[in-house]
């Protein structure tokens, strides 16, 4: 453990109660105006929550898999949009540079990712380079003291508000797989880097996705990711890996929340002359979200404890991401159902909740691209 039970526990009381206090409240008007309250992004990084997995020594918290997971059992009991925030920084933003980065490049820019000063964004996705990753077309042409960055890059995470990017571009187009990509550490502001308008989303309000786009984007030598070649589909399917065991957390944590709205309501609403949480069809429906969480939080605490220990978590990642975002749509779906009309009308949140846990499935790789990686990485185990 990066920090000692006493300190982890003081800090997840007082997520837990930044979430109930501070955050629930403000879910409704997150949601109307599209937007985190700066005095709320302040507060967020005065605890420390843009730093949980930078290493102290960049002034980041430490935390091992098992204590971030903890922490975003309690931060994702909100609105996504506000974990949204802190989640590039501690998660696919930072984690090439945490993992694959060098000194110099660690110390010029984790500091002030975990101070929040900065925020970082993982430039992966293309318009035609979803799934398939490695098929990326944006280029990385070398020229006298550095690289000239030309594509573009979709549904960036945080772009709009990214002063770093983490860019995947291919430097060697004799390669058209993952060899031939390289990652680069982009700040914003460089000449030739520009962002589309912020994506209208189905979902997450308050969190912003858009494109970035490069062209002749001049950039120097030192920043290549680790200053290396090649390297860059490897560190970004490591990153996913982590990524993934993060949303899986946070995809329990929604469950959780809506499952406890859901029964509040159960108890208090009344049909037939008595609370609907005495029937059975509904108990059912209860039953079934409660036992699907756990079993989600089990697995995301058991593989963090195997990242942990070093151990290779890519197919356990996998089916955590699989089954922790498949359970949160079928939890959320039952929570609107057992709120009934209730839960249609949109200033009740439970819809809110039922049209952001659709992300889950999608981001971070899709369910199908999980059963992919799973069943993959059976076969080649066996060889
Ligand atoms: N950790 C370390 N290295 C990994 C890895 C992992 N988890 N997964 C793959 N690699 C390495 C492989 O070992 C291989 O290297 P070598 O050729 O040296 O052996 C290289 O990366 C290419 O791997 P692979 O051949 O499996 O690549 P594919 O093109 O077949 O694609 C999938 C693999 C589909 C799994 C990948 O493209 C993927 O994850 N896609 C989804 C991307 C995604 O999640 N996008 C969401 C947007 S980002 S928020």
């Amino acid at each position: 453990m990066a920090l000692d039970s006493e300190t982890m526990q003081g800090l997840l009381e007082s997520v837990a109660r930044f979430v109930r206090e501070r955050l629930r409240p403000l879910e409704h008007q997150v949601a109307q105006d599209d937007r985190i309250p700066p005095e709320i992004r302040r507060e967020i990084a005065e605890m420390g929550l843009f730093g949980l997995s930078i290493p102290e020594e960049y002034g980041g918290l430490g935390m091992t898999m098992e204590e971030e997971v903890r922490v975003a059992f309690e931060l994702g009991k909100t609105s996504p949009a506000f974990r949204s925030l802190i989640g590039t920084n501690n998660g696919i933003g930072s984690q090439g540079l945490i993992m694959d980065g060098t000194q110099e490049q660690k110390q010029r820019y984790l500091p002030r990712l975990a101070s929040g000063e900065l925020i970082s964004s993982f430039a992966l996705t293309e318009p035609e380079a979803g799934s398939d990753a490695a098929s990326l077309k944006t280029s990385a042409r070398p020229v006298e003291g550095g690289y000239v960055l030309n594509g573009t890059k979709r549904f960036i995470t945080n772009a709009p508000h990214a002063g770093l990017f983490t860019v995947f571009a291919r430097t060697d187009p004799s390669q058209p797989g993952a060899k031939g990509v390289s990652a680069f550490l982009v700040e914003a502001g460089t000449p030739g880097l520009s962002l589309g308008p912020i994506d209208r989303k189905m979902g997450q309000s308050g969190s912003h996705t858009c494109d970035v786009i490069f062209e002749d984007c001049h950039i120097p030598s030192d920043a290549l990711l680790g200053g290396r070649e090649g390297q860059g589909f490897r560190t970004a399917m490591k990153v996913l890996d982590r990524g993934r065991l993060h949303i899986s957390a946070v995809c329990v944590a929604m469950a959780e929340r809506v499952i406890d709205d859901s029964l509040r309501y159960a108890v208090e609403r009344k049909q037939f002359g008595q609370p609907i949480a005495e029937f059975q069809l509904v108990q059912a429906m209860l039953a079934d979200s409660r036992t699907e969480a756990y079993a989600a939080r089990c697995m995301v605490l058991e593989t963090a404890r195997a990242k942990d220990r070093a151990e290779d978590v890519a197919t356990d990642a996998a089916c955590c991401k699989l089954f922790a975002s498949e359970m949160v749509g079928r939890v959320v779906d039952r929570a609107v159902q057992i709120h009934g009309g209730a839960g249609y009308i949109a200033d009740h949140g439970i819809e809110r909740f039922y049209r952001d846990a659709r992300l889950f499935r999608i981001y971070e790789g899709t369910s199908q691209i999980q059963q992919i990686v799973i069943a993959r990485n059976m076969v080649k185990a066996l060889s």
